[in-house]
């Protein structure tokens, strides 16, 4: 990318940054906070539809923000991987939308169009160790096969950056 155009997005950036913090008149919480994607130029499905993160770690009693669930993207809770007691999610058609999380648990997103596609994420509020339950609840979902596997890689690697 020539360097003339390289500045003028980081400066556009900056200014849209600033905006953001100076003006923006947002209530919603400022954790962490997680973007749909469409990415036209992916060669796979999975990476075409996606949560960005689609890992989080966090502790409860905080509230995650969800970023463009417009048009083609929704955020809808899993019930398999959802905390006894907590009232399902569903968004869409909002821009930003805050979630959240009460208790300590496993919290399961998936986009309802592109579910099938492995557009999932996981939230991991609190010391969540004991995972055995797990894998029972992925093959109870009423899901596509690749919607599946996407909850099964994502648990995995919390696993393995985490416990
Ligand atoms: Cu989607």
């Amino acid at each position: 990318m020539p360097a003339i155009s390289n500045h003028l997005t980081r400066r556009r950036a900056m200014q849209i940054a600033v905006a953001a913090g100076c003006c923006g008149g947002s209530a919603l919480a400022s954790g962490p906070r997680i973007d749909q994607i469409t990415d036209p130029l992916s060669t796979a499905a999975k990476d075409m539809f996606r949560f960005a993160p689609d890992l989080v770690v966090t502790e409860p009693g905080t509230e995650i923000v969800f970023l463009n669930s417009r048009g083609e993207h929704t955020v809808h809770s899993s019930p398999q991987l959802w905390p006894d007691g907590v009232p399902p999610v569903g968004i869409s058609a909002k821009k930003e939308a805050a979630v959240l999380l009460p208790v300590e648990g496993l919290y399961g997103f998936r986009c309802r169009r592109h579910g099938q596609y492995g557009m999932v994420m996981l939230v991991v509020a609190g010391n969540v160790s004991d995972l055995e339950f797990v894998p029972d609840r992925i093959a109870r979902m009423k899901a596509k096969p690749r919607e599946k596997e996407a909850f099964t890689e994502v648990v995995a690697r919390y696993m393995a950056l985490h416990l």
